[in-house]
């Protein structure tokens, strides 16, 4: 059996030029079951095994567009064995938004963090290291275009997929929307199993109506919903990505720093 690796990151991150490169020319390119998106798959440079899935280029996991319908369906409903989540480092704050939901679906993941020539140049930095640490999960540098560190990223994106090591997510909500997570959890089916189960109770706190056509029992959570948003006097959607903001708020603080010093231009 192929080992597969889904390559997931916003519009304009480098993913195609990633993909490119990993796959050269053995590529396969045709259209998702039932909609116009193009898919992309390739076989691993130098693997026989390994097959690169490049998903459409996207956001969120809200599904609020195909291209967000089709990738989330695929990482819920095919399970690749590891994610390569392609982070345009140059905009790391509005990239880490995809990467908080990518890592609640409980698949092993990686984390590239793209267009390093460009930093190099500017001279913002990215500590690498802190942010691993933040994020709980491995992350390393590239340039798609330049060719660097993308050996290094695949192979690790090979290792952790034959490891089977799901990363735990660091992240935390306050901890009433926490408990809430809990419970839902606990109401929810066989058919979602265990590293799933947290991704489901959030999208379902979240009132994501398409979720539900992925379940074959689907807990009714109105109370616990009514409940959390009376008590933090909000409604839950706005709840979970203002806690995703100020997570990532305080990823970009300790990990990031700008070069003040820097021309307005790079050429
Ligand atoms: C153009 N470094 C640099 N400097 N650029 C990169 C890197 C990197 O590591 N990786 C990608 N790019 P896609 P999605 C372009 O096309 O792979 C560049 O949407 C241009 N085109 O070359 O397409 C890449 O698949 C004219 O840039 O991303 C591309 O994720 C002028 O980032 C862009 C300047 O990469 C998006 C750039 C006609």
């Amino acid at each position: 059996m192929s080992i597969k690796i889904a390559l997931a990151g916003n519009p304009n991150c480098g993913k195609t030029t990633l993909f490119n490169a990993l796959t050269g020319s053995n590529q396969f390119v045709g259209n998702w079951p039932g909609v116009t998106v193009e898919k992309k798959e390739g076989r691993l440079k130098g693997y026989k095994d390994v097959i690169i899935m490049d998903l459409p280029g996207i956001y969120s996991l809200s599904p609020y567009t195909l291209e967000e319908v089709v990738a989330r369906n695929y990482l819920i409903g095919e399970r690749p064995d590891a994610i390569l989540n392609i982070v345009d480092g140059t905009n790391i704050e509005r990239n880490l938004y995809l990467s908080t939901q990518l890592m609640e679906l409980g698949i092993p993941l990686i984390m590239a963090v793209n267009m390093m020539d460009v930093l190099e140049k500017t001279g913002d930095k990215i500590y690498i290291d802190k942010l691993s640490e933040k994020l709980g999960c491995e992350v390393v540098e590239i340039s798609a275009l330049k060719g660097t560190g993308i050996q290094k990223a695949a192979e690790k994106a090979v290792a952790i997929a034959k490891s089977k090591n799901v990363n735990v997510p660091v992240h935390r909500f306050d901890s009433e929307v926490e408990k809430v997570i809990h419970s839902i959890e606990e109401r929810l089916g066989s058919d979602i199993v265990k590293e799933q189960k947290r991704f489901f109770a959030i999208k379902l706190l979240e009132k994501d109506e398409k979720i539900k056509t992925q379940m074959s029992k689907v807990p009714d959570v109105s109370k616990e919903i009514v409940a959390i948003e009376s008590k933090l006097d909000d409604d839950t959607e706005s709840i979970v990505t203002n806690e995703r903001y100020t997570y990532i708020s305080s990823i970009i603080n300790e990990c990031c720093k700008k070069n003040k010093t820097k021309k307005l231009t790079v050429s």
